[in-house]
């Protein structure tokens, strides 16, 4: 049964049988004050604003027994799945593979590197290592959605116009329907927050719908209600 939820560009109908939500790289490095974020000169109580609003999602999901991927942004120790292109960015010392506060930067298996505490996986969810910021490159993650029969993805984390927005752009190349919700996303830089929603919806949503949490929660009440 269709959900239909109000969302720009317009309504996005929701397929409970098909769905699943992506969390896109909520690490203690990107949102932590004293991490690899904070240490790039962002501000990043931006990023730790939304974690309620994160969380909130996540719980809909696991109530409605659906399903909920993770990703981390996390490069192997000996860095072979970082290329010179993306690892040679910023100042020595602020790189991936350096020693940061919380670890070494975007390196799997650092403290730094997982998802904050309160958004932690839960048993039988998906975690996706990735080490681009798409969430399909090098992962196998659309093996996984696809044995799955997934093909409506809802969208969270950060930030907005970087990893979160590369996996959208991926996802809806690959087929998946793509809602992004709105106040469950940031960017340290507003202006790029707002520039990437304006560019996923325009010209009829050319990479998909985005739409507040309290539309979604919204959606799912009025179908419970109707169910
Ligand atoms: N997850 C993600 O977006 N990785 C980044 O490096 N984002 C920045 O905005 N730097």
């Amino acid at each position: 049964m269709a959900i239909p939820v109000t969302a720009r560009p317009y309504e996005f109908n929701l397929d409970p049988a098909r769905l699943a939500l992506v969390v896109i790289d909520m690490q203690r490095d990107f949102i932590e004050p004293g991490g690899f974020g904070a240490a790039l000169g962002n501000d990043v109580s931006r990023l730790t604003a939304i974690v309620p609003t994160v969380k909130a999602l996540i719980g809909l999901f696991r109530r409605h027994g659906l399903p909920v991927v993770h990703t981390r942004e996390a490069h192997r120790p000996d860095l072979s799945d970082c290329p010179p292109a993306k690892r040679l960015r910023g100042r020595p010392g602020l790189r991936i593979g350096d020693q940061g506060a919380m670890g070494r930067i975007l390196v799997a298996g650092e403290p730094g590197n997982q998802i904050l505490p309160e958004l932690a996986p839960l048993p039988g969810e998906i975690v996706v290592d990735k080490p681009g910021k798409g969430m399909f490159w090098a992962t196998g993650l659309h093996e996984t959605l696809s044995e799955r029969g997934i093909a409506q993805l809802v969208f969270a984390g950060v930030t907005t116009e970087v990893c979160v927005q590369t996996s959208m752009r991926e996802a809806n190349d690959r087929g998946y329907e793509c809602l992004l919700i709105e106040d469950a996303t940031e960017s340290y830089f507003p202006e790029f927050k707002a520039g990437a929603i304006e560019m996923i919806v325009a010209q009829g949503g050319i990479v998909g719908w985005a739409t507040p949490l309290s539309a979604l929660l919204a959606a799912f009440e009025g179908a419970l209600v109707h169910a």
